[in-house]
């Protein structure tokens, strides 16, 4: 679980670096290792660190379209994501994210020839075929999911991905406390503590967890700035000034 705070701020495209528009030029018959290392978009996910698992579904609707379901994607920076994609039309379609520029070039080549992706930021079903995209969004910015099969960007079938960019995290706010008593074997501190703006609450004496280290560092009678926090459902000093 990540704690992070994000901006309501996008960085928008003019903010990213340039290497951007040359990472996925070569076309796919080279080097793919090497070549999705690091794309604008961010890079395959590790199954192990995913953050969000998100249903996607692709398909065709009555009227002649072709969507995918959900519309858009906001992540933040960061961010792993597994797509749990679904093909539920009686189409082949496939979900590639990638730049605009990026897909945008792709659509270009595949409208020349049928190219089938085979990429980490990709993947092609058949008819009622499931599979899954994990991908780290490791930079802020607008990007874009689509299908590139001739027709189908036409048709409907792509959305934006904004991914938010992360700010620094918060100063942490310490509350103030005199240490009344410690139990250096349980690891306990008791402290007559002003309100805790981490816990929502409110001044009162009570018991603490706390480390070794911590305790060290503490003596009855001292008055101390503290930050506490639940850790493993225990409320726990986490910081001393
Ligand atoms: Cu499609």
């Amino acid at each position: 679980m990540k704690n992070l705070l994000i901006t309501t701020t996008l960085a928008l495209a003019f903010s990213v670096p340039a290497f951007a528009a040359g990472t996925h030029s070569g076309g796919h018959d080279d080097d793919h290792a090497g070549e999705h290392a690091g794309m604008m978009i961010g890079m395959p996910g590790d199954a192990a660190s995913v953050d969000r698992t998100i249903d996607v579904t692709m398909r065709e609707t009555d009227d002649g379209a072709m969507v995918f379901s959900p519309e858009s994607f906001e992540f933040a920076q960061g961010e792993t994501i597994r797509f749990n994609i679904s093909n539920m039309g009686v189409l082949e379609h496939e979900l590639v994210i990638d730049t605009v520029e990026g897909n945008a070039e792709h659509k270009e080549m595949m409208a020349r020839m049928d190219m089938e992706h085979d990429d980490p930021n990709s993947i092609r079903l058949d008819e009622g075929g499931t599979g899954e995209v994990i991908w780290t969004f490791s930079n802020a910015g607008v990007f874009e999911f689509a299908c590139l099969i001739p027709g189908h960007y036409e048709s409907g079938m792509h959305g934006p991905i904004t991914v938010a960019e992360k700010t620094a995290d918060a100063p942490v706010e310490y509350a103030t406390g005199k240490i009344k008593k410690i139990d250096v074997k349980a690891g306990k501190v008791t402290i007559i503590h002003g309100p805790l703006a981490t816990l929502d609450m409110p001044a009162m004496t009570m018991v603490f967890r706390a480390d070794e280290a911590m305790i060290a560092r503490m003596s009855e009678g001292q008055d101390i700035e503290f930050v506490a926090d639940r850790v493993k459902g225990k409320l726990t000093v986490t910081q001393m000034k």
